[in-house]
């Protein structure tokens, strides 16, 4: 029993507590109301945001006693209301109506969750807010969901919402969020996913709002970059990555924990061991850094070797997904790890490579680029693309068969930009275009000055070779 006061109550961490897979929290809040007023907006509100068993208002008569009760409870139905209200009515109706009802509820709620195909899959909802047109909004979102995808998850739900310009305490309006909570909520959503990079505030107060587990994109993608990693090279760059982006955070993630429940804020005991922990992490960070200049050093040492035996490098640069390994594996018959899902590759191979006039080379993978490209991990990456200014040509390829492909040539080309890469001959190369039709396909190869390939099934291969080397030749 947790007993609160006229003006809060604070529930502790409790799901240590549970047993089985109840989908309400087991609580029940009982409240008087001293005006003659029964179940108000508010109490509805911590009752679906909370996940209540029910929440129950006794009525105070002016002499103190008990009079009428009022009970809510979440609602098993799926469409409509979301929650029923009975009474006021005397203790003795309430009572009646009670036995039996919350196990009754869980069980319906149980009937209807998760369909057994996403069973052991984390349950995520989207979210896209910004002031970009409807159209722009979805690609963002697809690209978010294939992301998710990546991560091992199941989208149940996405949303999209317009705004001018983000609320800068809870990203979009307090109602709308709200709405968008208990949307979540009653669809058993395990996490919701902001498609953008939250600041430190927004998630804590996104995450003080209700029992949800909130992350953004950035996390995600964090998130991805760890499971894929495999050498300790990128193990350390994705920790590092990690723990940029949690420093500023730390503090709002510390009483995030400690949270207060029901609508009524206060701060968290958690704010003392939050710097003691910032130090602790700002000293990790630093010696993965002088992790990092050793494997850079490493790196050198080969660089300086590959350059001096004067071996030309083709360096296959381009956008998660595009093919990258797949041409490579196809160029040089090596087994590199192929798959569709986002940035399969983290630790780039290169190998040896003979072209048709004879030319030795040494071609090589790359991580894949994204657009936006959260800050925190596209400097931890940043080194490993700095070595592409070896590079004696860059093969820039493309996925032909992805409608943002356009999208993709000007993520590519921003990001040559900023790592001052654009100076490197470049070969612009179409992939999976067996997929597409063939006139359509040479339309645009040569707009773009392109050749056009299909690395899977091995077309076009001999003429990319031959244009390749010619273009070393040039140079
Ligand atoms: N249809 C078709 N699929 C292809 C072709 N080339 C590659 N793929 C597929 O595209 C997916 C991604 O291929 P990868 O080689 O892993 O792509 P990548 O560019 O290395 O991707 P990351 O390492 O994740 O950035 C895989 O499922 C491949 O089988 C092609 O020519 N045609
Ligand atoms: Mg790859």
């Amino acid at each position: 029993m947790i007993i609160g006061d006229d003006r809060q109550i604070v529930i502790p961490e409790l799901t240590r507590f549970r047993k089985g897979s109840s989908r309400l929290t087991g609580l029940r809040c009982i409240h008087t109301h001293i005006k003659d007023e029964a179940m108000t907006q508010d109490d509805i509100n911590d009752l679906l945001l909370l996940r209540l068993d029910v929440m129950v208002v006794v009525n105070v008569l002016p002499d103190g006693s008990a009079g009428k009760i009022t009970l809510a409870h979440i609602s098993a139905e799926t469409k409509g209301k979301r929650y029923l209200v009975h009474g006021p009515d005397s203790l003795e109706k309430i009572e009646t109506l009670y036995s039996g009802l919350i196990s009754q509820i869980e069980t319906e709620l149980e009937r209807k969750a998760t369909p057994t195909a996403v069973k052991g899959k984390q349950k995520v909802m989207l979210i896209h807010v910004s002031s970009a047109r409807q159209e722009e909004m979805q690609s963002s979102l697809d690209e978010l969901e294939e992301l998710a995808r990546t991560a091992g998850m199941y989208v149940a739900d996405s949303i999209t919402q317009k705004r001018p310009r983000p609320d800068p305490k809870y990203l979009i309006g307090k109602g709308k969020l709200k709405d968008f909570m208990i949307q979540a909520l009653s669809h058993d959503i395990d996490l919701l996913i902001f498609d953008t990079e939250l600041t430190p505030a927004q998630i804590k107060s996104i995450a003080d709002f209700a029992d949800i587990n909130v992350i953004d994109r950035t996390q995600l993608i964090l998130g991805i970059f760890e499971k894929r990693a495999n050498s300790r090279d990128g193990k350390v760059r994705v920790k590092l990555a990690q723990m940029k982006y949690l420093l500023p955070r730390l503090s709002a993630k510390e009483s995030a924990l400690s949270r207060i429940r029901g609508g009524i804020g206060l701060r968290g005991p958690g704010e003392t061991t939050a710097q003691v922990q910032k130090r602790m992490l700002e000293t990790k960070i630093t010696k993965l850094e002088k992790e990092l200049i050793e494997f850079e050093k490493q790196r050198e040492v080969k660089r300086r070797a590959r350059i001096r035996s004067g071996v030309k490098i083709i360096s296959i640069i381009g956008y998660t997904n595009a093919g990258k390994s797949t041409l490579l594996n196809r160029l040089t018959g090596s087994s590199l790890f192929v798959e569709d899902l986002l940035f399969a590759t983290l630790d780039p191979a290169a190998r040896k490579l003979r072209l048709p006039g004879g030319t030795n080379v040494v071609a090589s993978d790359t991580v894949g680029l994204i657009r936006n490209m959260p800050e925190s991990v596209a400097g931890a990456f940043r080194a490993t693309f700095e070595e592409l200014e070896e590079s004696d040509l860059l093969i820039n390829l493309i996925d032909l068969s992805d409608h943002s492909f356009e999208k993709h040539i000007k993520t590519t080309e921003k990001t040559l930009e900023e790592l001052g890469l654009n100076k490197i001959r470049r070969l612009t190369v179409f992939n999976k275009t067996e997929k597409l039709e063939k006139e359509n396909t040479e339309n645009i190869c040569e707009r773009h000055d392109a050749i056009a390939i299909s690395a899977k099934e091995g077309k076009g291969i001999g003429k990319l070779l031959m244009r390749a080397e010619e273009m070393l030749g040039e140079g």
